[in-house]
């Protein structure tokens, strides 16, 4: 933990998704009978509503052609969207980066994602939340698509299987670096994912769960759709946002819990060494919630079991899931 090293040894000290009676829930590897996991889903375009079969965008839609556009996935608890004040923030910093302007505000936003989850009639799930550049025609440049689009996608989401929450992840570093800031900045949450979608490729072959991606100094990044989290002694560290990590909003409820049950936590640059060398290792994302890591590049975390930390960790975060949010 470069810079940080003295500070960090020194220092003592599933939710399941409620099935509604028509979900189906999109667990990988299961076959189902639609895209988004729910029976007659209803999906928004740009203020209306479509049947999945119906729901379309055009082929000049720079977010197709360029993957120029932005997203957010948000899940939805219990009948309350889990943060999504914060979801909107970013989204909206996300839009200000690209120069992309939004053609609703933050409000007629809010009412357009809620009304999107009632038409679905789900109390548990997660929302795909999409603001594409729009209609342009076949050169890059931005300028001529003059109506971005607004897509609210509802599903079912089951990231990984129900066992690895109880037993861990294996993950592995993979060789391909997380984009550099300087040339696709990580904090944008861009439609375009094919650097992380690499890296998912590698761990496929791998055979592992989850991808650890590095940055352009050898330092930890995050993994393809997750934060990292390690803990020694007692102290949580993730690496900052420089790093190249998303500014992940299950990142900052896990630094709320931490603080809550009294443990130190630090943004710090990481490295390998740290991943293998910790007592407890753990990954948070939207869609993971928090998960532990009791494996990387073959080398087994602490006893190789989800460690006491991270559970008290989980523990709290279901409770903080089921309890708050946006009544829908
Ligand atoms: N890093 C990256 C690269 C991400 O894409 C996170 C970290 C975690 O951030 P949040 O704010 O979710 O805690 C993400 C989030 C999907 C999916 O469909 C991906 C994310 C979130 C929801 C769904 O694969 N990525």
């Amino acid at each position: 933990m470069k810079n940080t090293d003295a500070a960090v040894l020194d220092e003592p000290n599933i939710h399941e998704p409620t099935a509604d009676a028509v979900v189906e829930p999109a667990i990988e590897g299961r076959p189902r009978h639609t895209a988004v996991g729910i029976k007659e889903a209803k999906i928004y375009i740009d203020g209306k509503f479509y049947s999945e079969a119906d729901a379309k965008i055009s082929v000049f839609d720079h977010g197709l052609l360029y993957g120029d556009g932005i997203f957010e996935g948000i899940r939805f608890y219990n009948g309350r969207v889990f943060r999504l004040g914060e979801h909107l923030d970013r989204l909206w910093d996300s839009a200000c980066s690209i120069c992309l302007e939004i053609p609703m505000t933050k409000q007629d936003m809010t009412e357009a994602l809620l009304e999107t989850i009632r038409q679905n009639h789900v109390r548990n799930g997660y929302v795909r939340l999409l603001v594409t550049r729009g209609i342009g025609n076949l050169g890059l440049n931005p300028t001529q698509c003059k109506c971005p689009s607004v897509i609210i996608i509802v599903a079912a989401i089951t990231l990984y299987h129900e066992n690895l929450y109880r037993k861990g992840l294996t993950i592995v570093t993979c060789a391909t670096r997380r984009c550099s800031p300087g040339a696709l900045n990580p904090a944008v949450k861009s439609l375009n994912y094919l650097n992380n979608v690499m890296a998912r490729l590698e761990a496929n072959l791998s055979d592992a769960d989850e991808a650890l991606m590095l940055n352009d100094a050898g330092n930890v990044a995050e993994c393809t759709a997750d934060n990292i989290f390690v803990i020694k002694r007692g102290q949580i560290v993730t690496p900052p946002v420089t790093a190249g990590a998303l500014r992940g909003i299950t990142r900052s409820v896990a630094f709320e819990i931490a603080a809550e049950l009294g443990f130190k936590t630090l943004k710090a640059d990481i490295t390998r060494h740290d991943v293998y060398a910790a007592d407890e290792c753990f990954l948070t994302g939207t869609a993971a919630e928090i998960v532990p890591v009791v494996k990387a590049d073959g080398r087994l975390i602490g006893n190789g079991k989800p460690g006491p930390i991270t559970t008290r960790i989980i523990a709290r975060f279901r409770e903080m899931t089921r309890e708050t949010g946006t009544p829908i």
